[in-house]
């Protein structure tokens, strides 16, 4: 095959190309002019002609092409070149051509995001299901099948923009909702609680996660010494470091995983009746993770993989969808529940308070501007809509001021809302006005009110009817920096966490803490880690010292209040709510000369057929030959396309392929890392002595696929044969971690709260 060059395979390039000519006699020459014209050029043809001989490559519009031009729309004659005296002599301080380039590209940068640096956006619709009148007067869930637009940003916290997708890490769930009253901004995470309960510690947890001031290191990583010395100090943490040391930060893709409002906020109606609300997106898509060995290789052999997975999802028409819900409650719920509902470290079970579902969200464009939209994008948590009010979570308070502070930091001036993606899509007008970079056009002479114009002056008023109101809370009290007492309990709900999940997600949740804790360098902050760990669970505690070797368990914290007995609840656990199907989950399938075609034919065939994606692997890019002598392209190497890049693997090779790979180092790893992943694993009966060069055993997770593909995609929709992890063996976590101090009833959970009969501070 001749090697593809652009002005040989691109018609756009091609056509237009017209480099200047390198084998012109006047590209010897060493002088400082271009050779003298006969006479200078005069006519517009001797002009335009005028080019040098340095062999650069000029594009050049044709009649009806668009047309370069400066910022002012001058069009521009030769993009290549910086004006000069003579063609090797100074450049001219009066090319504003350059300047203007120049100068443009120097404020290219704008802050990154103090946190969420690295996110990625989409757009898309919220369709609202029946009316939820009784519940708010938001005008979004007025009309059944009513299609709201859309953006949402999703993101890591930690790492700068540039790090990578699979980090260990909370991800940021930012939903702007272009409702017909305003904005509705829903800024939540994948995860339903928090570390901190008071709004004024967010700096001090941003900055102990991210590098250290000193090193500038480590990069989007909570594994050190600063991250694990703050939360060690803050009991409070507990319960979201369990979130964060399971598989729930380790998120397959944005397409898989659940994202939460987090506080709690209010809905009112339009009788003004209020009740509180929590919010809950659930992937349409199932709820799935990976394991930590395979996010650490995803990293390398593809930082871009989450952004990418939306991206390739998105434009092959396979929309996620997440549905929203709200948990609906009273006062009087409020008051008997034994944790505080302003407490941003605790949530509700669903089994408690169960989901009553309004809406479904789709994304389906993707961006066309990655800076444009999904850099300016700008959310606001005090974006909200009438019909719904704030409570007095101490979170989001400081969060309503954070928000639109750093927007202007960020975008430099107040007229942030005015960017396309930023600006409402209904009408709206106020008295707001000047300001660096406004662009918007106000008319009339009005720009205040009250005021009497009338006719063309004609300015907005306010309205009573569809206007916000706040909820009329009733508040009084000292005023005085004191926490709750009922924020209290750091450890019931730390410990309800872990004992709702599965026996492997228990491991490796045993497995991160080892994992970060055997990276924090300073003895003692470990051991104030685990003694705080005590107090949620003492044989997890247990099995997390005895994975860092150490030959003590430290003395338990004193626990600021006493337990209270939590039931588990399903809901917590990904592995306990599997996904239905294999739909938008991708198989890779490794090929060699003289593969079976009808079985490669029938494979795929069977993937397309559940909403799958399959790639093909070779050992090279140019394909191989199939054992009908046609020549199957492939979409990756083996060393460009590592096994962790895929939900699934199978083999489909010949005895020969087979003989060949064996030898390969990388397709050896390929199998082994799938298998040590619990992915499920189809192959040819020829591919078996692979497999024994691998020396992996066949199990419940293969298939054969030499009789019916579509067995294997059974078995894929199963997700992992998690038989198959070692992780439980290896922290001895062979029965599941349960709680063994608590009547752990649902009634019990929602009554007057029990101390625990377990001590909470041990010698
Ligand atoms: Fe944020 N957070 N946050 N946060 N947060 C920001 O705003 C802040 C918190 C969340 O894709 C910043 O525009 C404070 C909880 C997301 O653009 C900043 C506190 C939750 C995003 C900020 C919190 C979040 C941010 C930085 C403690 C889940 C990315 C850039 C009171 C409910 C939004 C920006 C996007 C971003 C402040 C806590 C979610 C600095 C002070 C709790 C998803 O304003």
């Amino acid at each position: 095959m001749s090697k593809l060059t652009p002005t040989s395979t691109d018609p756009s390039l091609s056509d237009s190309v017209s480099p200047a000519r390198a084998s012109s006699p006047a590209a010897t020459t060493s002088s400082n002019e271009f050779p003298p014209p006969a006479r200078p050029p005069q006519t517009f043809q001797e002009r335009i002609a005028v080019i040098g001989t340095g062999g650069e490559t000029h594009q050049q519009a044709k009649p009806g092409d668009p047309v370069l031009t400066t910022a002012n729309g001058m069009p521009v004659a030769d993009g290549q070149n910086s004006l000069k005296v003579g063609p090797r002599g100074p450049v001219t301080l009066n090319d504003f051509q350059l300047r203007e380039k120049i100068f443009h590209f120097d404020h290219e940068r704008i802050p990154e995001r103090v946190v969420h640096a690295r996110g990625y956006g989409a757009h898309g619709y919220f369709e609202t299901y029946d009316s939820a009148a009784d519940l708010t007067s938001a005008d979004i869930f007025a009309r059944p099948g009513e299609r709201t637009p859309a953006f949402v940003r999703f993101s890591t916290v930690a790492g700068n923009k540039g790090s990578a997708d699979m980090v260990r890490d909370v991800r940021g769930f930012a939903v702007k909702l272009y409702t017909q009253q305003g904005n509705w901004d829903l800024v939540g995470n994948n995860i339903p609680v928090f570390f901190i309960q008071d709004a004024g510690k967010f700096p001090d947890l941003a900055h102990a996660v991210k590098a250290a001031p000193d090193r500038e290191f480590p990069q989007a990583a909570s594994a050190h010494d600063n991250f694990w010395d703050f939360v060690s100090l803050l009991p409070e943490s507990t319960h979201m470091l369990m979130w964060q040391m399971s598989d729930r930060t380790l998120p397959r893709s944005f397409r898989f995983m659940e994202g939460f409002g987090v506080h709690t906020f209010r809905m009112l109606n339009a009788q003004g009746d209020s009740q509180y609300v929590k919010f809950h997106w659930k992937p349409k898509q199932g709820l799935q993770s990976v394991m930590w060995a395979e996010a650490v290789r995803i990293n390398g052999a593809d930082p871009d993989f989450h952004r990418r997975d939306l991206w390739d999802a998105i434009s092959v028409g396979d929309y996620p969808e997440w549905e929203l819900s709200v948990q609906v409650f009273n006062e009087d719920f409020a008051d008997k529940y034994p944790f505080d509902i302003l407490d941003s470290t605790k949530l509700i079970p669903e089994e408690l308070v169960p989901l009553r579902p309004l809406g479904r969200l789709v994304l389906n464009r993707t961006v066309d501007n990655f800076f444009a939209e999904t850099e300016q994008v700008a959310f606001c948590t005090q974006n909200i809509v009438p019909g719904m009010d704030f409570t007095n979570d101490p979170l989001l308070a400081g969060r309503n001021f954070s928000y639109l502070d750093t927007q202007l930091k960020r975008l430099g001036s107040p007229n942030f809302t005015q960017l396309p993606i930023n600006a409402p899509k209904c009408p709206f007008g106020n008295f707001e006005q000047d300001g660096h970079m406004s662009y918007r056009v106000p008319t009339g002479r009005a720009n205040y009110e009250p005021n009497s114009w009338s006719g063309d002056a004609a300015a907005p008023r306010e309205d009573p009817t569809t206007g916000f109101r706040e909820f009329a809370q009733n508040e009084a009290g000292q005023q005085r920096r004191v926490r709750p007492e009922k924020f209290a309990d750091h450890f019931s709900q730390a410990r309800q966490f872990l004992v709702s999940q599965t026996v492997v997600e228990q491991a490796h949740m045993v497995d991160a803490f080892v994992f970060e804790l055997s990276k924090v360098e300073t003895l003692q902050i470990r051991e104030r880690v685990l003694s705080n760990l005590r107090n949620a669970h003492e044989e997890f505690a247990q099995k997390i010292a005895d994975g860092l070797g150490m030959t003590e368990l430290p003395a338990a914290s004193v626990a600021a209040a006493p337990l209270t007995p939590v039931p588990p609840s399903a809901s917590l656990s990904i592995i306990a709510n599997p996904p239905v199907n294999f739909s938008g989950r991708k198989v890779g399938v490794l090929i060699s000369d003289g593969a079976d075609a009808p079985t490669l034919a029938a494979l795929q065939t069977s993937v397309d057929a559940e909403g799958a994606a399959l790639e093909l692997v070779a050992l090279r890019i140019g394909g191989v030959q199939l054992n009908d002598t046609k020549t199957m392209a492939a979409h990756k190497t083996i060393a460009g396309g590592p096994s962790v890049l895929f939900d699934a693997i199978a083999l489909v090779v010949s005895k020969e392929g087979a003989a060949e790979l064996s030898l390969n180092a990388a397709a050896i790893d390929w199998i082994r890392d799938a298998h040590a992943h619990c992915k499920m694993i189809g192959y040819t009966t020829d591919g078996l002595d692979l497999l024994n060069t691998a020396g992996v055993a066949v199990d419940g997770g293969y298939a054969n696929l030499d009789e019916d593909t579509s067995l294997y995609v059974n078995l894929c929709r199963e997700g992992r044969f998690w038989e198959r992890d070692t992780t439980p063996a290896t922290y001895g976590v062979a029965e599941p971690l349960v709680d063994t101090d608590s009547d752990t009833t649902a009634e019990a959970a929602i009554a007057t709260p029990q101390p625990s009969k377990k001590k909470t501070a041990k010698k």
